[in-house]
């Protein structure tokens, strides 16, 4: 057996774009680096007094935060419509009530912002150049992003403007650990103490750490992540490096944690796992059959993917996880996903439209 290993994020310096792209991308090793924008602007922003002369008045849009809503409204996402705000007026809105769940997130960063870094040259050897985002975050102390992954499957650079953030990583292979439903895990972090939080990180094999002002936290494309805000805190975020397959999944399919096992072993790693080639025509031929509805679409393709972890990763015992629906809640979350993710897949509506056209 081999020995516990250190679960704390280690601290480096950004390293060359070759070193950065093997050791961490390809090597699947989440890091925080203490000089990502050396130079640059946005390290000049670095309190929350100089985020608010300096960007006070940037228009910002506020949401309650999710799973809160979530649990409060179900999956009745109307019910948390976006509300305009600026900075400053959210900053105010934070010191009259310091317990809100409003916050900004995965907001694309306004130019104000964008204008203040250049994308890092780290990022810029891996995928398409054109097929990059940067997302802005802006909440209060006491404020979270649950434990979810994100299903753009791009690696992420998140760095810290100002403000602290307890980050906890967890891989993509101890997915089934974390009772998924959709791209949410029910085990709900910002309720436990640390030490219970610490005994959790272990468990899954993942990281964790405080991310602080001018750090910047990375972790690769398919990884489960949670932000807790310590402090009020900003970041700003690089996504980057999608291949092809990654997108075609992002765009193209559902999201469900064992599609996320799939993007997963897209990657490009030179010893990438040699048969995943012909998983992913597999899927691509699932996805361009005709099937009843959306939700056969999403279980069918739900299941070439399941096929294809239970020949690549055997070891993967408790993968049966992965994709058993009890009635309720997680079937009608897997529902309503594959209605999004296919709203046009639907026998009837063919046997409609072809009626339509006989006059
Ligand atoms: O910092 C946050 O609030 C969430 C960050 C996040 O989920 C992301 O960058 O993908």
């Amino acid at each position: 057996m081999s020995p516990p290993r250190d679960i704390d994020l280690p601290r480096l310096a950004m390293p060359e774009p070759a070193r950065f792209l093997a050791e961490h991308v390809h090597g699947a090793r989440p890091a925080i680096f203490t000089d990502l924008f050396a130079g640059e602007a946005l390290r000049g922003l670095g309190d929350e007094d100089a985020v608010r002369r300096s960007l006070g008045d940037m228009a910002i849009s506020l949401k309650e935060e999710f799973t809160t809503n979530v649990l409060r409204n179900g999956l009745r996402l109307d019910r948390n419509p976006p509300r305009p705000s600026t900075v400053a007026d959210y900053l105010d809105a934070i010191r009259r009530d310091p317990s809100t769940r409003m916050m900004c997130t995965e907001m694309v960063t306004p130019e104000p912002v964008r204008a203040l870094f250049s994308p890092p040259a780290q990022a810029a050897g891996l995928g398409d150049p054109d097929d990059t985002l940067s997302l802005l975050f802006l909440g209060n102390s006491g404020n979270f992003a649950s434990l979810h992954f994100d299903g753009d499957y791009r690696h992420v650079l998140l760095y810290q403007v100002f403000g602290e953030k307890r980050v906890v990583l967890v891989p993509p292979w101890a997915t089934a650990r974390l009772h998924p439903v959709l791209n949410f895990s029910t085990v709900q972090l910002g309720a436990l103490a640390l030490d219970e939080l610490l005994g959790f990180v272990r468990y899954v094999g993942g990281w964790t750490g405080v991310l602080r002002a001018g750090e910047a936290l990375f972790f690769p494309a398919c990884w489960w992540h949670y932000l807790g805000y310590d402090t009020t805190a900003m970041s700003v975020s690089w996504r980057f490096g999608r291949n092809a397959e990654r997108r075609f999944l992002a765009k193209r399919c559902h999201m469900s944690p064992v599609m996320l096992r799939l993007a997963d072993l897209l990657d490009d790693r030179p010893e990438q796992d040699p048969g995943i080639g012909s998983w992913f025509d597999a899927i691509r031929s699932e996805h361009a059959k005709l099937h009843p509805n959306a939700l056969a679409k999403a279980r069918a393709l739900d299941a070439v993917a399941m096929a294809a972890l239970r020949e690549l990763r055997p070891e993967e015992s408790t993968t049966a996880a992965l994709v058993e629906l009890p009635e309720g809640a997680v079937a009608a979350a897997f529902a309503a996903e594959a209605m999004r993710a296919y709203p046009n897949v639907s026998a009837f509506a063919s046997g409609f439209s072809g009626w339509e056209r006989l006059g």
